[in-house]
């Protein structure tokens, strides 16, 4: 196997042998297998669309899967092998219509690969594909880091693609890109410059797909407004919720009201506390449990309840809890049950069966909801104490947590940031610090969380909308931007804020393994991106 999508990677260069995150080398091998037929399927779907055959069924199905494939999402053989005949049949659906239209259409090999009838074989064919992808980066490493780069942030579009159009908001402008880039993988005629320029133009539909997420979230759960969470348990009944997917959160809430069962969230479902359509209408959405994704193996064994993962992260489960986990839609593991449907019923009876909590904790609270409604309402303010030197500076320390030593530095860099600074922070990099009390400055708070990886368009509009008031670009405001990666969605998020033109971000843990020396050289020649150093030399560079 070779996979390098992560920040996890083994040796900081790519996992051979095992996953550092638990993926075996079947899986690794079906997953490539998969992302392959998936790009016959793009190759037919865009041919078809070209003339006027559209299948949103294959658009979605596409997110979906690519997600699937996504660090810490599904660890299945099984589950990959139904998603590669799935993709198989609705290419071969696309093929038939495209024929009865009489009009010929020349597709390349992509379009009539079959794959093999056992387990065994398809992972050999998995194994072979790999191969032949991983053999033509000795043709020109630079372009197989841009490829890689492409493939990996589509994974992250296709993510949030997946939750916006649970939500209703979908633009047919995103599906054909994440075909067209997708069938382009294996290409061998289009130039350096054109894969960058296919890069930025990933960047571009991210900042799309971002804002139909945004668009989804609040026009179904309302704004965000700033909201106390508690960390404490509550006496009773409880499920745990975690991941991103607040369609589903919305449902369980449904079905649980009146039943005495609390609901607690986890990890990046922390922000659905401050939507005004959740936590008002559904008062049993009671709490946050634990912390990051990575703690998982421990707090979940200590939770009195069963848990639904609804995206990533997931880890390998341990026995101590493995009977209490449910996922659902891309997510899976061998073994664990999956819920097919938004059908809670079983988590629901396991939730009155198990003991629950049997007393309270003691009281402690966390604040969220400070989205770009939150924030921006609150301008005026803002504007005014940054003038007066109230404010200094701002800075937003954003993105994924992950296992590997060195990401204290996170904790490290807001801990010393001085006084008359705020930090904005976002997606689950926060667990290091959320529950920090850092004050405030004139009642503004000294650390807003903006919410989940997925609101990344908030935060954007938050620094472009600040920009605007203070009528400069974005690069001359007071705002410093720290991010942390572990995986592929920040790969797609770091590609946007690129096309934005945003300069002097600071990159770590570690930079991509993917990224060549070359490619690197070319990012910080261009925006000046640049990997952390230490709290202190970085927080100075800043503040210079
Ligand atoms: Fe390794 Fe990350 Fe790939 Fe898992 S997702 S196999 S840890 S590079
Ligand atoms: Fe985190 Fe897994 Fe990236 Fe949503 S939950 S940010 S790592």
């Amino acid at each position: 196997m070779f996979c390098s999508q992560c920040e996890q990677t083994a040796r900081g260069q790519g996992c051979e042998q095992w996953g550092a995150c638990g993926k075996s080398p079947e899986v690794d091998a079906l997953q490539d297998l998969l992302t392959h037929c998936l790009r016959g399927l793009g190759e037919v779907a865009l041919a078809a669309h070209q003339l006027g055959i559209r299948s949103r069924e294959a658009d979605v199905f596409s997110c979906e899967t690519l997600f699937s494939t996504l660090t810490n999402v599904n660890f299945d053989p099984e589950c990959f092998v139904q998603y590669i005949q799935r993709a198989i049949a609705l290419r071969d659906d696309l093929k038939a219509k495209i024929q009865l239209t009489g009009t010929p259409v020349e597709f390349t090999a992509l379009s009539s690969f079959q794959p093999a009838d056992t387990l065994e074989a398809l992972v050999q064919q998995g194994k072979d594909i790999e191969f032949e992808f991983i053999s033509s980066s000795a043709k020109n490493v630079d372009i197989f880091s841009l490829k890689l780069t492409i493939l990996y942030g589509l994974k992250g579009i296709a993510a949030y693609a997946y939750h916006a159009q649970e939500l209703g908001q979908e633009d047919d402008r995103v599906y054909n890109f994440c075909h067209e880039a997708l069938a382009a993988l294996g290409r061998q005629d289009i130039s350096l410059d054109e894969w960058v320029n296919m890069a930025l133009k990933l960047g571009e539909i991210n900042l799309r797909v971002m804002e139909l997420l945004d668009a989804g979230n609040t026009s179904t759960y309302g704004h965000p407004v700033p909201t106390s969470v508690p960390l404490n348990a509550k006496q009773g009944k409880a499920i745990l919720i975690s991941g991103h997917d607040l369609k589903h959160l919305e449902e369980l809430l449904k079905q649980t009201e009146n039943t005495g069962i609390s609901i607690y969230t986890h990890g990046e479902m922390l922000p659905a506390h401050g939507y005004p359509r959740l936590k008002q209408q559904y008062p049993h959405l009671y709490g946050h449990y634990g912390t990051a994704w990575q703690n998982q193996v421990r707090e979940f064994a200590q939770f009195p309840g069963p848990i639904v993962m609804t995206t990533n992260c997931l880890m390998p489960p341990h026995d101590a809890y493995s009977n209490r986990v449910f996922t659902l839609g891309p997510v899976g593991w061998p073994g664990l049950k999956h819920l097919e449907t938004d059908d809670y019923t079983s988590v629901i009876q396991q939730a009155l069966e198990l003991p629950g909590f049997t007393a309270d904790g003691e009281p402690r609270q966390v604040l969220t909801g400070f989205a770009r409604n939150a924030v921006l309402s609150v301008a005026g303010e803002v504007i005014e104490a940054v003038k007066r030197g109230d404010i200094r500076h701002f800075f937003l320390v954003g993105g994924c947590d992950g296992a590997k030593s060195g990401r204290s530095y996170y904790s490290e860099f807001v801990e010393k940031v001085p006084q008359d600074c705020v930090v904005l922070t976002l997606a689950c990099g926060k667990f290091r610090f959320f529950d920090k009390d850092l004050g405030d400055i004139g009642g503004i708070p000294r650390l807003m969380d903006v919410g989940q990886c997925n609101d990344a368009y908030s935060a954007i509009q938050i620094a472009l909308a600040l920009a605007n008031a203070f009528n400069v670009d974005v690069n001359q405001l007071p705002l410093s931007m720290i991010l942390s990666w572990y995986e592929q969605k920040a790969v797609s998020i770091l590609l946007t804020l690129l096309y934005l033109g945003i300069q002097d971000i600071r990159l770590g843990p570690t930079l991509p393994a993917f990224i060549s020396p070359n490619v690197f050289k070319l990012l910080s020649e261009k925006y000046n991106l640049k990997p952390i150093t230490t709290p202190d030399q970085d927080l100075a560079a800043c503040l210079g």
